[in-house]
């Protein structure tokens, strides 16, 4: 799971990376470029399979990050093609916009208007989607209209889409039969993935889950499109992150910080791209894996090796909850709480797998 971080330029899309990913803020290059990080997940059930199995590691659930970052000022009153270009590829998005006063920092605007550059920065994906599909959608009419009946799909789905993306719509508020998604994912637009705002405030200001912080009107122009919001101190975040790992806590709680923002915001990717973890367990190693909600147990040995889906024979699974419960492997066995799945068999969260395979 990637997550592609977006906004204007000075927003503070280096400072939310910093934060999630711990790597620290680079010195400006100019240079246009990606930088990839990533977050641990933290995970109760990864610590208590390690223990219980004296596992020699723990692996726990990874989301990843993108941070382009390097373009120059001067391009940051809109969204620059060539950024959003960078983060084409990503599940999600983080739109980062820009709250905070502090007159030091510049405004490619010269103001700070927080549903201004909403707005804005909103409209430039919608654009941005439409000169993507549209320069697919010539090549695709020529063709179609040239004898190629076997593009009627997508010439169908392209011309619905293009008509959403110029009555403003987002991709993802439209409804979409399965071969449509089929077909629109391939161009992977980015009104179609889910998102999240991240409006950073000020050192002072109010923030917190349930949209504290957050002006309404901003509420809801995310909530009408069908994304998430929060209010973050991204500054001070950020310093946190400088701070030795066991002082952080404390001065958290100074800070009046009771959960970081990794794991607000890890908490929200994961309901946003519907995920949940799944586990394995042994003296070897203990392991979390996110997978999508509606994934098969084919698709959660194919995480773990490509091997082990190609020579899959079956899935032998417990609950964490029933593995707690009892003890051991041995215990949910004697309970008769042990299963054996096939292929099939769709993913629940907190499932322990042990996966039988030939190759
Ligand atoms: N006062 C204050 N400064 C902030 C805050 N967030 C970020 N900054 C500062 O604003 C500047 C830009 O922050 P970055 O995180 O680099 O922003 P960016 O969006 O990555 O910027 P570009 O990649 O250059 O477009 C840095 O000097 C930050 O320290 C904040 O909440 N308050
Ligand atoms: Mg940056």
């Amino acid at each position: 799971m990637r997550v592609g971080i977006t906004g204007l330029g000075y927003s503070g899309k280096s400072s939310l990376f910093h934060t999630l990913t711990e790597q620290a803020p680079e010195a400006p290059s100019g240079k246009p470029h990606r930088r990839l990080g990533r977050a641990l997940v933290p995970d109760e059930r990864v610590e208590y399979i390690a223990q219980n199995e004296n596992a020699q590691k723990k692996t726990y659930a990874v989301v990843n990050f993108l941070d382009p970052d390097g373009f120059p000022p001067e391009s940051g009153k809109s969204l620059n093609t060539e950024l959003l270009a960078m983060i084409r590829g990503c599940d999600m998005i983080a739109l980062v916009i820009r709250a905070f006063k502090s007159p030091s920092i510049m405004h490619p605007l010269g103001s700070i208007d927080p549903m201004r550059d909403l707005i804005n920065c909103f409209s430039d994906l919608v654009i941005q989607d439409l000169a993507v599909l549209e320069g697919r959608f010539e090549r695709t009419s020529r063709s179609y209209n040239g004898g190629d009946k076997d593009l009627k799909p997508e010439f169908d789905t392209l011309v619905k889409a293009i008509a959403s993306l110029g009555d403003d719509m987002f991709l993802s508020q439209i409804e979409w039969s399965k071969q449509e998604t089929e077909i629109l994912t391939r161009f992977e637009p980015l009104t179609l993935k889910s998102g999240i705002v991240v409006l950073n405030v000020d050192e002072d200001a109010a923030f917190g889950r349930g949209g504290v912080g957050v002006p309404p009107d901003v509420k809801q122009l995310c909530e009408s499109r069908g994304w998430g919001v929060g209010a973050v101190r991204l500054s001070i975040e950020s310093e946190v992150m400088e701070i030795e790992l066991d002082e952080r806590k404390s001065f958290s709680r100074e800070l009046g910080i009771a959960e970081t923002v990794r794991d607000r915001f890890l908490v929200a990717v994961y309901e946003r791209l519907g995920l949940l973890s799944y586990y394995t367990a042994g003296p070897k190693e203990a392991a979390a894996r996110a997978i999508r909600r509606g994934d098969t147990a084919w698709d959660a040995a194919g995480k773990i090796h490509s091997d082990i889906q190609r020579g899959f024979i079956r899935a032998e699974v417990m609950s964490f909850d029933d593995y707690k419960e009892h003890g051991s492997e041995d215990a949910v066995k004697r309970a008769g709480k042990y299963r054996i799945e096939k292929k099939e068999y769709v993913v629940q969260e907190g499932d322990i797998f042990f996966f039988r395979f030939n190759v």
